[in-house]
């Protein structure tokens, strides 16, 4: 059982996040990020960019993780027990790229209504200062802020909406091993920087878990259920997979992918590659 302390809780309700959370052993992060590997090796390019989507739709390895009960009981802590999977993303940061992510909130262009969602940020390589750990803004999970659309070259996230002005010396590291998670709010302010290191930091993104009563208002997100019941029914289901890399999963990801670009880049005309 891994369900969060009242000092943890307080920590999420507080500042916006919570962590580390040891939810992987060493081994098993690995063994994902050699399944990883695998795909990226057999499937070049499926899963870079607007790839990185919903890999756990083909790997059975991230598939596991999606529904590790350590990590359900820490997230239903946060959003109770009837827990919804939306979707996955991978932030992988290779050495030697300029790859960032400038501060944002998860909470302004990913349609999810009410905020009754958190996202669990899983390290699959160790995640620090050198190679680019996320960095957040505690206390900024109160309101919506302001994002320029800057579509800037580096920039991870889709349109490269950026919040200014941060004040730097408030924002905290979160530095993580192997293994271990991290459970931010979808309003907290939070970015990372560009990877220093000789070797690649991934991140395996489950973003996010709803609770049953959320909505997605901008377009539609399939899910699975992945604790509890759905007494509300509002998105259709789809089903845990248990093939690497199958041709039928493969297009299953594809369509929720589409989808998931919809939402994305509702009202620009203006794309970046993921
Ligand atoms: O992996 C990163 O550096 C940023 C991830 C992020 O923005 C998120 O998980 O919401």
């Amino acid at each position: 059982m891994a369900y969060l302390s009242s000092n943890q809780l307080k920590q999420y309700e507080n500042h916006g996040y919570v962590s580390p959370i040891e939810v992987l052993s060493s081994h098993e992060a690995l063994e994902a990020r050699k399944e990883i590997e695998l795909i990226e090796k057999k499937l070049p390019n499926e899963i870079d960019k607007s790839g990185r989507y919903n890999v756990h739709l083909i790997s059975p390895k991230l598939d596991s993780i999606v529904h590790n009960s350590k990590i359900l009981d820490a997230v239903e802590s946060i959003i109770g027990q009837n827990i919804l999977v939306c979707s996955t993303t991978l932030f992988i940061k290779n050495p030697n790229e300029v790859g960032f992510v400038s501060y944002h909130q998860d909470a302004k262009y990913i349609g999810l209504e009410p905020h009754n969602w958190v996202t669990a940020w899983v390290a699959l390589t160790d995640s620090n200062e050198e190679n680019g750990c996320m960095k957040m803004w505690p206390k900024s999970h109160l309101d919506l802020k302001h994002h320029k659309e800057k579509f800037n070259k580096g920039n991870l996230l889709t349109r490269g909406q950026t919040i200014e002005n941060i004040p730097e010396n408030e924002v905290e590291s979160v530095e993580l091993k192997a293994g271990q998670m991290s459970l931010h709010h979808p309003r907290i302010v939070h970015g990372s920087g560009i990877n220093r290191s000789n070797d690649r930091r991934i991140g395996f993104v489950i973003q996010s878990y709803i609770s049953t009563n959320v909505r997605q208002i901008l377009g539609k997100n399939s899910v699975q259920l992945a604790r509890g019941i759905d007494e509300y029914n509002y998105h259709e289901k789809i089903n845990r997979i248990n093939s690497l890399m199958s041709e039928k999963n493969i297009l299953l990801k594809k369509k929720e992918n589409n989808s998931l670009q919809e939402i994305f880049y509702k009202g620009t005309n203006q794309k970046s590659s993921y």
